[in-house]
């Protein structure tokens, strides 16, 4: 099955996790969820309208481990949920079921989730995301695996077409990967630089997708922890219930209602990841990161080259418009 081996380069640690090579990233940590009983229904009722299959009869698919009840979201709660909830609300559906919603400060509107394996095998029918240690990544609502950078491109490419087509979408509208400027206004970076925007490749100490606390809080996203079937590495003292990917959605949004933005897979940018372009970017940490190290920061990247593939890395669309 996979062979799946870690690289670790400089003194930071990043990690590479590929099935022949593929790049797994970086490390994160999530805020402790606080015990006030409105603020779980806030996000239990924010979160219930983007889990896949809400809106949908379909029943989300069993997870290998799933959680016995949602597992409330880390970071400034309340902070956060109130306009996670108002975006979540209005997210605008494709064709295939997927939910985006604008995100202030770029020109795109992101997928709330990762690019599950239903979607792409609307795509690519008889796609296999494999396995790991015998748990699978197949379910409808895993994020797809064992997909290049190549391979991302091409279902964008395939959806704007068929989208278009059909009238979905304007000729000025696309899908594509987000730009590593755009992620990182995603998970929050510009934020926490005071409204400043980052350079790609900019490290930048300190923050996660779920704050600013390590070591990461309950719920903060799905890691190595200690359930994971990743045992070349752990971290100690932190759980999420998924031994290898989550359904997407299984953890709470951020503040612009985006999910998994940390962790589960590492999600392929546009950009090339090196001035030789030779690999291309990957970011967020995936199931199989720990920290610290700086594969868990807002500002981690992975790396692969654009046909590589492994059962870390999978990617998020965005859609592009002039007026998003
Ligand atoms: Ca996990």
């Amino acid at each position: 099955m996979n062979r799946d081996r870690r690289r670790r380069n400089g003194p930071g640690g990043r990690e590479t996790h590929v099935k022949a090579r593929l790049p797994s990233a970086p490390n994160g940590r999530v805020p402790e969820p606080q015990g006030k009983r409105f603020l779980i229904g806030l996000i239990v009722a924010a979160w219930g309208l983007a889990r896949p299959g809400a809106a949908e009869a379909a029943p989300v698919p069993p997870a290998m481990d799933a959680p016995s009840e949602a597992i409330p979201p880390a970071d400034a709660v309340a902070a956060r949920l109130e306009p996670a909830r108002e975006r979540l609300f209005a997210a605008r559906e494709n064709s295939l079921g997927m939910k985006f919603v604008p995100v202030p400060g770029t020109k795109a509107a992101f997928c709330v989730w990762e690019t599950r394996n239903r979607d792409f095998r609307a795509f690519k029918a008889d796609h296999d995301s494999g396995s790991f240690e015998n748990q699978s990544l197949n379910g409808a609502d895993q994020p797809v695996v064992n997909v290049s950078w190549d391979d991302a491109k091409a279902f964008c490419d395939w959806l704007t077409r068929t989208e278009r087509q059909k009238g979905l979408i304007g000729k000025a509208q696309s899908y594509r990967l987000p730009t590593e400027s755009e992620w990182g206004v995603a998970v929050g970076l510009n934020d926490a630089r005071g409204g400043t925007s980052t350079n790609q490749g900019e490290r930048i100490t300190a923050d996660y997708p779920w704050g600013r606390e390590w070591p990461p809080p309950k719920g903060a996203g799905n890691y190595s922890g200690a359930e994971s079937a990743w045992s070349s590495a752990r971290m100690n003292g932190y759980r999420d219930h998924h031994a290898v990917t989550a359904p997407v959605g299984s953890y709470g949004p951020n503040r612009h209602g985006l999910f998994d933005l940390g962790g589960n897979v590492w999600e392929w940018c546009e950009d090339w990841y090196d001035s030789s372009q030779q690999f291309r970017a990957l970011r967020g940490g995936s199931w199989g990161t720990t920290g610290p190290g700086d594969s868990m920061l807002s500002s981690g990247r992975g790396r692969g080259r654009p046909g590589e593939r492994g059962s870390f890395g999978g990617f998020r669309v965005v859609l592009s418009s002039p007026s998003p």
